[in-house]
């Protein structure tokens, strides 16, 4: 397993549409643990390829705590076939986004169906945090951040800090970035 840099914003490629994969085969299996132990090391409970420079439909989640065993999930072409009609206000961060943080309003329930780390289709009721998560991270597979949620004023305040900090390459996390 590697770990992979996290790509913070500004940046052109956490704002491009992915591709869906066409099956979970070894590469994209590789790729999921890759996620997967980069996210442990952040440490954060949800990462999209994109966020690792990859453009395709891939994402891993995992809400247990560091003393709890590990609950991965590992998704590829997710897509939501429900979502409730009552919504969820979470405070949400992003490994993208380092030392942010902001009210996003999203469905609180959902249904989600997608290809797992075998190539078997799987659907998987969430709600709570862990629907906040998928959604976010659905989100990154279409281009969009948590920002983009909310007003202009907030997001752009946060982008200019972002890449003020860039350009003085300040780093802001103490995970690998790029
Ligand atoms: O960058 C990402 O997409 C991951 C992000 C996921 C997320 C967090 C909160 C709401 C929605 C989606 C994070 O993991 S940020 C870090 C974080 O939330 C966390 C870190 C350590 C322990 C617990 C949470
Ligand atoms: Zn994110």
């Amino acid at each position: 397993m590697a770990l992979l840099p996290i790509i913070t914003a500004p940046d052109p490629r956490l704002k491009q549409l992915c591709a869906p994969v066409e099956a979970v085969d070894a590469e994209i299996r590789q790729l999921m643990d890759d996620m997967l132990e980069t996210m442990y090391n952040a440490p954060g409970i949800g990462l999209a390829a994109p966020q690792v420079g990859v453009l395709k439909n891939v994402i891993v989640v995992d809400l247990a705590d560091e003393n709890e065993e590990k609950t991965p999930l590992r998704m590829a072409n997710p897509e939501l076939l429900e979502v409730s009609d009552d919504d969820a206000s979470y405070e949400e961060g992003c490994l993208s986004l380092p030392e942010h943080y902001g009210d996003v309003v999203r469905p609180a329930k959902i249904k989600v169906r997608f290809l797992d780390h075998e190539n078997e289709i799987r659907e998987l009721d969430a709600e709570g945090l862990l629907a906040t998560c998928i959604q976010h991270e659905m989100d990154h597979l279409d281009g969009i951040l948590f920002v983009d949620h909310l007003t202009a004023l907030k997001r752009n305040m946060i982008l200019r800090k972002l890449l003020k900090a860039k350009k003085a390459d300040k780093p802001l996390a103490s995970y690998a970035t790029v």
